[in-house]
């Protein structure tokens, strides 16, 4: 068992493919065909480009807010890979490639940041949450959904996502606690991109690993190099089979990190040194996952190029139709969270039609 071998008090880090793009524990390596990761790789590229482009909307005044996934693209893919169709997503705000792959489409996400209420209302027959702001909230958003799915007795598991300063919340702690008790087919990723906001890794926790915290709430835990796919897909899989076969939860820590800034109101170079931020770019997971297809002939220079332009060209489009898309009704902001509106909604929606509408 990956979580035994890689007992997270042991200091131990599961890798499967190095930086440079060989697999180095040809034993761990799950069984995947080269079609397939070819296909993951694009997902990848398209989440990239989806970011930067992004970024550019943003700085030309186009895009409101932006909070980038850049250098976390295996972290969350790699987990959402090892699940199914019917089972459930709970992303927290950078898993754009999980959001992808889940069959989330970017136009929804764009017009979520965009600012438009839309963008929180996917497809029904996308299993995914939308995104939830307060930190931590998608770890017992998870346990209840995982709950749920004990209580009718469905073969479905959870996989929700939360970031290393999301396990100085409160919620992080009652989710793993709730989730070992009743064990909850929940597998709890930490996206450990070694900041929240411009709190380091180390000023969030005396905790050596954040895998370790599993150890307390008597739960598996595993910490894994969240820059290599094959890894997060290896320890992901073994906890889906763990969650499906009645096993209960497990935490697992994505050693990552955010090549980006924290959303596009931030400035990382007020906190963090050049030299550091250079240092993770030869870990980026997209440049070891090309690396290892040239390695293996399943994708060459010039079609990773190509990629690139189309994915630029077919993003410029959806964002055109997110800047042409009308805003919904204002009562559709108040009106999902509840089968009835609340008293408290009910005096919310009518105090934001007075402000909207000037006021008395
Ligand atoms: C309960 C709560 N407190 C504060 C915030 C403001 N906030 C948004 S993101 C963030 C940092 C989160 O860091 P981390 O969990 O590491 O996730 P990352 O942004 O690195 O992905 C904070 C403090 C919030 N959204 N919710
Ligand atoms: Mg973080």
């Amino acid at each position: 068992m990956l979580s035994k071998t890689y007992d997270p008090l042991k200091k131990k880090r599961l890798e499967i493919l190095s930086p440079e793009g060989k697999v180095t524990k040809p034993n761990l390596m799950p069984k995947i065909e080269l079609e397939t990761i070819r296909k993951w790789y694009e997902t990848m590229v398209f989440a990239r480009v989806a970011d930067q482009k992004a970024l550019q909307y943003q700085r030309q005044g186009r895009m409101l807010t932006y909070a980038p996934s850049i250098g976390q693209e295996a972290a969350s893919l790699g987990a959402v890979v090892a699940t199914e169709e019917r089972d459930w997503l709970v992303p927290a705000f950078r898993e754009l490639a999980a959001w992808l792959h889940k069959g989330a489409p970017l136009e929804k996400l764009f017009l979520y940041w965009y600012g438009n209420e839309a963008g929180s209302l996917l497809p029904a027959s996308v299993r995914m949450l939308p995104i939830s702001v307060p930190i931590a909230s998608q770890f017992t958003h998870a346990v209840g959904l995982g709950m749920a799915i004990r209580y009718e007795e469905k073969d479905e598991v959870v996989l929700a996502f939360c970031g290393d300063g999301g396990t100085s919340q409160g919620e992080f702690h009652e989710a793993l606690n709730f989730a070992g008790v009743f064990q909850a087919p929940v597998i709890f990723v930490i996206q450990n991109n070694q900041f929240a906001i411009s709190v380091s890794r180390r000023d969030q926790t005396r905790s050596e690993t954040l895998a370790q915290k599993a150890v307390a709430y008597g739960i598996p835990g595993i910490q894994v190099d969240g820059n290599d796919l094959f890894a997060m897909v290896a320890a992901t899989q073994e906890a889906v089979a763990r969650a499906r076969a009645g096993e209960g939860p497990t935490l697992i820590e994505a050693v990552t990190y955010r090549l980006g800034p924290h959303t596009t109101s931030d400035d990382p170079s007020i906190y963090r040194s050049d030299e550091e931020v250079e240092a993770w770019k030869e870990k980026d997971p997209i440049l070891r996952l090309k690396r290892y297809l040239l390695s293996k002939k399943a994708l060459s220079e010039e079609e990773d190029q190509q990629l690139y332009k189309d994915f630029e060209e077919e993003i410029n489009v959806i964002f055109s139709q997110v800047e042409s898309s009308e805003s919904p009704d204002l009562e559709e902001v108040f009106s999902y969270t509840y089968d009835s509106l609340t008293p408290t909604l009910k005096k919310q929606l009518e105090t934001a039609k007075q402000f909207l509408g000037g006021g008395e």
